[in-house]
């Protein structure tokens, strides 16, 4: 079907932190490649965002900041506009949530929905801290697992196994914010009834869409749906957020994500009076670009909320991604185990192609997929730079050196089969990018032009023109096979700007000022034809499109990471996931205060059977293949003692040599790398992270009891 309107929008991030290496890999930049390759096809397409202000993950950024959430939104929402415009994120839009007209655009919403009789109000018991005087989002409840018995687990999820929990489930539960047991108060909302769109949204999406949508998108819709929907909350207890307009709603707002998805709409309104025509009409392709754990938002409850209200379009698709990992763990705000998109682009100026290249080259589409700093370095110097990059300089080079510069001519009588090949190669390929991005395969659609620039390489090589022209007594014959030559590479490399410019809008810009063509050289259409560049045009002369990355920016950017690891003396453990599939957890996942929970009580007896032991480091040496590990041999007074800590990262083993430490002696013994430890040093955390030995004031006895 053909359609007369694209509407694209991409999430909302959370204006609670800058945007990472994750977030533009899981949509912002598939939705950017398929925007611009809809715009060069010419079609009337809308790029939609904004940052999203609202919600727990903002108040808790509030809270560990000591700021407003006012001072939070305006502070990441600049930080995260900027890192999008910068890295050739093309949106029409980036609006956001705080905006008047998107408050108006969501209270009309409830306000139809409301007026229609469809929510339904129930007063339910709900968590309260009466030090804080406030309602408890689950987010700030902890409390200990059922399931694992991890005694920081959050009332909406736990972080150790994974399960999803209610804060009702968890075992002695505390507020986050005073450590008092909160109290259960009772409190009115209003639930949208999800149930009864169950089986409209069975039909449009079990039946509709088992063909079109990602089989990672579907199967999560269809387990939703054959779990079977509940009526939802749709307002919360709290003072950030846009207001439920209702009378007797004071202290109440719109749940995050009912406002949130409506900022699609209110951005729209804001960019253009021709809103109407994007959503209301039904020749509108909408598209909706997320992260998996953003899937039942957009598939299930938005679409229920858009069918409720009436006149809206509906999503066509919602092509979520999986996720990226980095350097084989969870991409986690909190942790700060992130590259950041802005820090990324003060480390590497000018370098935007070359994160966007192996962002999507790859991108996790059908699985979770690792960024690793060496994976960046090869793709870079070895696929973009040593394929495309080198084709299109050895292009520039002959043709300067062979051709006096000029786009040389073509006697068909000297054109061979392996030309017309080439050629052919060149449509077929442009036929095939597009499958593969109407497709939302843009892997697929990027290798696809980097396949058809290493075959421009072999052309090069197979018809060598530099040895031809060291045969002067074929002169004209050869001159003539040069010049076809490096005709058709450069109309090669015009095409290949042609392609590329979806993914690497910068690099086909240098290209095409390169060839002193105009921009409308990039439009789709013109792909394929090999008239491009007009015979005896002159081009400018060769300079590198993209320049390596060294050893040296790697080792420096792997060094800055282990920097931020988190204090972790028991290495070997598995970070806990902080994004998750579960659709519920979702919701506030992104934000953990880092003040630990205070555990469960235990009693003195408990208590007493820890052995803490006063000793001394002696000998400190680096755990082979081991990089934050140190082998310690710690002095007990009654015996020397072999420990393995995870501190290499903090002490080099020369500076704690002679320092009193205080160690769990009665540890079960564990093998580490082979070693056998046993026991633990205490460790305590400075405001920079920086970690600190308990250790006695003033010098004890080795051995002696710690109490
Ligand atoms: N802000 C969640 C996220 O950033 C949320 C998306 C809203 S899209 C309407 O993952
Ligand atoms: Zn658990």
């Amino acid at each position: 079907m053909d359609f007369k309107r694209y509407l694209i929008t991409a999430a909302l991030p959370y204006a609670n932190g800058p945007v990472h290496i994750g977030h533009l890999a899981g949509c912002y930049l598939p939705a950017d490649i398929y925007v611009r390759y809809q715009r060069v096809r010419k079609r009337d397409v809308k790029f939609i965002c904004g940052s999203d202000e609202h919600g727990v993950p903002i108040t808790i950024r509030a809270m560990k900041e000591g700021v407003s959430p006012q001072d939070v939104v305006d502070k990441y929402h600049k930080i995260i506009k900027d890192s999008f415009a910068e890295m050739g994120i093309s949106f029409d839009i980036f609006s956001r949530t705080s905006n008047q007209i998107h408050h108006d655009t969501a209270q009309a919403f409830f306000t139809k929905l409301y007026d229609a009789g469809l929510f339904e109000e129930r007063e339910s018991e709900q968590y309260y801290d009466e030090a804080k005087q406030m309602f408890l989002a689950d987010r700030y409840i902890v409390g200990t697992c059922p399931i694992c018995g991890n005694d920081g687990a959050y009332g909406d999820q736990c972080e150790k196994c994974g399960s999803s929990l209610t804060p009702e489930m968890l075992l002695n539960p505390r507020s986050a914010l005073s450590s008092s047991a909160p109290v259960k108060k009772m409190t009115k909302h209003w639930y949208f009834p999800l149930n009864k769109y169950e089986e409209w949204l069975k039909e449009w999406i079990v039946e509709g869409k088992k063909d079109s949508w990602k089989p990672n998108v579907y199967g999560q819709c269809k387990s939703w749906l054959d779990n079977g929907l509940h009526p939802r909350a749709m307002t919360r207890d709290s003072t950030w957020g846009v207001p439920v307009p209702v009378a007797d709603a004071k202290g109440k707002v719109l749940y995050v994500w009912f406002d949130a998805p409506i900022g699609y709409i209110s951005a729209t309104k804001e960019l253009t009076n021709q809103w109407s025509d994007y959503w209301k009409s039904e020749d509108t392709k909408l598209v909706h670009f997320i992260g998996k754990d953003n899937i039942v938002f957009h598939c299930i409850i938005f679409p229920a909320m858009l069918k409720a209200h009436g006149g809206f379009v509906l999503p066509e698709n919602v092509p979520a991604n999986e996720f990226l990992n980095l350097e084989g763990r969870k991409i986690s705000t909190s942790r700060n185990w992130a590259v950041w998109v802005d820090e990324y682009l003060k480390d590497f100026p000018d370098q935007q192609d070359a994160l966007r290249y192996v962002l999507c080259a790859n991108a996790p589409e059908s699985k979770d997929n690792d960024f690793t700093w060496k994976d960046f370095q090869d793709r870079v110097n070895n696929e973009l730079s040593a394929i495309l990059g080198n084709f299109e300089n050895r292009v520039f080079v002959l043709m300067h050196k062979l051709c006096k510069g000029r786009v040389p001519p073509v006697d068909p009588e000297f054109v061979t089969d392996a030309d017309k090949a080439l050629m052919l190669e060149i449509q077929q390929t442009k036929a095939r990018v597009e499958a593969a991005i109407e497709g939302y395969k843009f892997r697929d659609g990027l290798a696809e032009v980097i396949d058809l620039a290493r075959k421009g390489n072999k052309y090069l090589q197979d018809n060598a023109p530099w040895s031809l022209a060291k045969t002067p007594e074929l002169q004209t014959e050869n001159q003539k096979r040069i010049d076809i030559c490096i005709h058709i590479c450069l109309q090669l490399t015009a095409n290949i700007a042609i392609l590329i410019n979806p993914f690497l809008p910068h690099t086909a810009t240098k290209m095409r000022k390169k060839m002193k063509v105009v921009e409308r050289m990039l439009d789709w259409e013109n792909a394929g034809r090999m008239d491009l560049l007009k015979t005896n045009y002159p081009l400018l002369a060769p300079e590198l499109l993209f320049r390596k990355i060294e050893d040296a920016e790697v080792a420096q950017q792997v060094e800055k990471l282990k920097n931020t690891l988190p204090v972790d003396t028991t290495p070997a453990m598995e970070q806990p996931t902080e994004q998750t599939a579960t659709p519920e957890a979702a919701v506030t996942a992104d934000a953990i205060p880092t003040i630990a929970p205070q555990k469960p009580e235990i009693t003195i007896d408990e208590f007493a059977k820890m052995d803490l032991r006063a000793g001394t480091i002696v000998a400190a040496e680096k755990v082979a293949k081991a990089d934050k590990l140190l082998k310690l041999e710690i002095d007990l007074g009654f015996e020397v003692r072999t420990v393995v800590s995870g501190i290499a990262m903090h002490f080099t083993p020369e500076e704690i040599i002679g320092k009193q430490v205080t160690v769990v002696a009665n540890l079960a013994p564990r093998k580490m790398r082979g070693i056998e430890s046993k026991g633990m040093i205490l460790m305590a955390q400075n405001g920079d992270g920086k970690l600190i030995f308990v250790s006695p004031v003033t010098t004890a006895d080795n051995g002696s009891e710690v109490r």
